[in-house]
């Protein structure tokens, strides 16, 4: 095992359950090295809902909560108030975060409170066996979209934007280095911080949506479709469509975090709570 795995992980809890390939390895080294760089591994409470990507702190030697389905942030909420140092830490699906727990997802977002979202889009319920979900492209075919997808998906990181989320980013599996160095900003941002990382999920949404199970074919193809957002910008809305914009797309670093802004007006410190 290499240092890092070492060092980070739980021994006694491997084998990993993803399927062989799956994105979420990538999303679990690649936060260990932004928490590893950062120092803080002490500091932080890591919080996964259910699905397979809810799976992903598990595996980590720190402070674990694997909680209810949709109920990451309602969590973490809790969490953040209660104990306003800690660096909370969620890993939700896109299912997790934007259908059973969108709601708890606008309004964290909305009060700006301390916390980094990580929300594996793999556009499908993964654990489950594959049903449609909120980020499912338009038309694709899956165990409950048999003849294609009727719905428009969200795009999570405009709706992150709109409801108050002061850090706002994209990434794909594809990309491990620039997604460490994403993950390690978000948890330096005091604010909400909202990182979307696409993820492949060769068993459910490559096979079912795009009749590709390899998973090296399956990272190839959504590396293809990424523009970085600096290109994007000279892009007419023609010509991004059906296209994954990558990199930072929103930082606020004055809007005041919610504990603190909390704390302030009730005139406590936070080092009472
Ligand atoms: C209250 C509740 N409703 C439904 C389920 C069943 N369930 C478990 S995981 C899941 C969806 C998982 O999809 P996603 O959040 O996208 O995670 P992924 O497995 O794709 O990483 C569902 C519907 C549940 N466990 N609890
Ligand atoms: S079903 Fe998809 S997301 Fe879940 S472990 Fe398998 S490849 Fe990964
Ligand atoms: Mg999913």
């Amino acid at each position: 095992m290499n240092p890092m795995g070492e060092k980070y992980l739980r021994k006694d809890s491997l084998p990993f359950l993803w399927c062989p390939g799956c994105g979420n390895g990538t999303i679990l080294a690649a936060t260990v090295r932004a928490v590893d760089q950062l120092g803080v591994i002490d500091d932080v409470a890591l919080i996964g809902g259910i699905g397979c990507s809810g799976w992903i702190p598990v595996y980590i030697k720190a402070d674990v909560f694997h909680v209810l389905h949709g109920r990451t942030m309602a969590f973490g909420t809790g969490l953040k108030m209660s104990d306003p140092k800690r660096k909370v830490i969620i890993f939700t699906g896109d299912g997790d975060c934007l259908g059973i727990g969108g709601n708890h997802f606008i309004h964290a977002a909305r009060r700006n409170l301390g916390m980094t979202v990580l929300m594996v889009n793999n556009q499908i319920y993964g654990m489950t066996g594959g049903q449609v979900a909120p980020t499912t492209p338009l038309a694709a075919k899956t165990k409950t979209s048999f003849f294609g997808n009727p719905e428009d998906p969200f795009d999570a990181c405009e709706l992150a934007k709109a409801a108050g989320a002061t850090y706002v980013s994209r990434w794909t599996a594809a990309h491990p280095i620039p997604l460490s160095k994403t993950i390690a900003e978000a948890i330096s941002h005091e604010g909400f911080a909202f990182v979307e990382i696409i993820a492949q999920c060769p068993t459910q949404a490559g096979r079912l949506m795009y009749g590709i199970s390899d998973p090296a074919a399956m990272l190839e193809f959504l590396k293809g479709k990424t523009i970085p957002a600096g290109a994007a910008r000279n892009l007419s809305e023609e010509e991004r469509k059906g296209k994954l914009i990558i990199g930072k797309l929103f930082h606020d670093s004055e809007k005041t975090e919610f504990s603190k802004r909390y704390y302030q007006m009730v005139g406590k410190s936070e080092k009472d709570a």
